[in-house]
């Protein structure tokens, strides 16, 4: 008896594309686990309330920019408002693999100016959502996955079903074309710990964000 090892494949939506355990090739992974981990020591993640509640995420970010949100609404500032002084700069090692990720997916020329970081522990999940205070779609958003295993849900279009897509520590989804306005959001994370990370879940989305 043969096993389908494609039975559970999904078509992806236009635009969306995986990149298996592209962070954490041998090449790339000390550097970019470095440059997290330095990210986070000067820019603590921290919980921030939405126009519709409390994520239950903890982000930071880093570039010229970092994403904030508050009661009154969401924006991309220069300064982040809980710490003297600009955002930690974005990081060499971290840069590079945003825009060599999006030219491998099809998005030459990708200069990122800002980075967020969510970091999650067990049960803490994102509801769905589409990604639109950058001013140019036609950018893709880069994203990067460390740590604990996660189940991504994209909404492909009204009334189809969600499709879940497990992403796994250094797993690398760029978010282009079509896909950039698809909805999406996070499971809540499983109870896990992982070798390197921890008993948590990283996740990396560069973006152009002006
Ligand atoms: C997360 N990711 O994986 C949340 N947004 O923790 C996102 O919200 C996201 O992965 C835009 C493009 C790719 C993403
Ligand atoms: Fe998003």
């Amino acid at each position: 008896m043969s096993v389908d090892l494609f039975a559970d494949a999904q078509p992806l939506p236009e635009g969306m594309v995986l990149l298996p355990a592209y962070a954490s090739d041998p090449g790339r992974a000390a550097a970019v686990w470095e440059a997290v981990q330095a990210v986070v020591a000067a820019a603590p993640p921290r919980v921030m309330h939405t126009p519709h509640g409390t994520m239950s995420v903890r982000l930071t970010a880093c570039g010229a920019v970092g994403w904030v949100a508050s009661a009154a609404g969401y924006r991309y500032v220069a300064q982040d408002p809980e710490r003297p002084g600009p955002w930690p700069a974005l990081p060499a090692a971290l840069r590079r693999l945003a825009a060599q990720a999006a030219d491998e997916a099809g998005f030459p020329g990708f200069e990122p100016d800002t980075c967020l970081l969510n970091v999650y522990q067990p049960g803490d999940r994102m509801g769905l959502h589409t990604d639109k205070d950058e001013a140019d779609f036609r950018w893709p958003i880069v994203s990067v996955s460390l740590g604990i295993p996660a189940t991504f849900l994209v909404a492909q279009g009204q009334g189809r079903p969600l499709l879940r897509l497990l992403l796994q520590h250094g797993d690398v989804v760029v978010f282009g074309g079509a896909a950039r306005r698809c909805r999406h959001g996070v499971a809540p994370v499983p109870a896990a710990r992982h070798g390197l990370v921890g008993a948590r879940r990283i996740n990396l989305t560069f973006r152009r964000a002006r």
